[in-house]
């Protein structure tokens, strides 16, 4: 579990009331430190079971992930959030960045897809649309 951005997402709340800016003047990935876009995804691991969050509220809407296939075959992408209100979404990408799936979160069903890899890095674009949300994501060999 990697949970250390509450520090940096306090720090820049603070700093951001230092200057006396309001919340509706934060861009939407203020706080979102280097994982915003792909070239800062942070990797996660085959079978680990990831707990982070995604804040429209605090500058943090979007968080991008990576996983590396080691050969070809199935691969399970699970995920939930916490706060249905969010909107939050989760976008499987290719190595290329292509989109593959777009898969909005749906309270009270299990939020899985399986498709067919190759080997080679795939991307998680994790998002919210309001408010904000901690979530869940675990990539698997279902
Ligand atoms: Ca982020």
């Amino acid at each position: 579990m990697k949970w250390v951005k509450g520090t940096i997402a306090a720090a820049g709340v603070f700093a951001a009331l230092l200057l006396g800016a309001g919340c509706e003047t934060l861009g939407p990935e203020t706080n979102s430190s280097t994982d915003k876009d792909r070239l800062g995804a942070i990797e996660i691991k085959i079978n680990d079971l990831v707990l982070d969050y995604v804040s429209c509220l605090d500058g943090d809407k979007t968080d991008w992930k990576y996983f590396t296939v080691p050969g070809e075959g199935k691969i399970a992408v699970t995920f939930a959030f916490d706060e249905p209100a969010a909107g939050g979404t989760v976008v499987i990408r290719k190595p290329t960045g292509e989109e593959m799936y777009r898969l909005p979160f749906k309270p009270g069903s299990r939020n899985i897809q399986i498709f067919d890899a190759i080997p080679g890095h795939y991307y998680l674009e994790i998002f919210c649309e309001a408010y904000k949300s901690e979530y869940t994501v675990e990539v698997s060999i279902p």
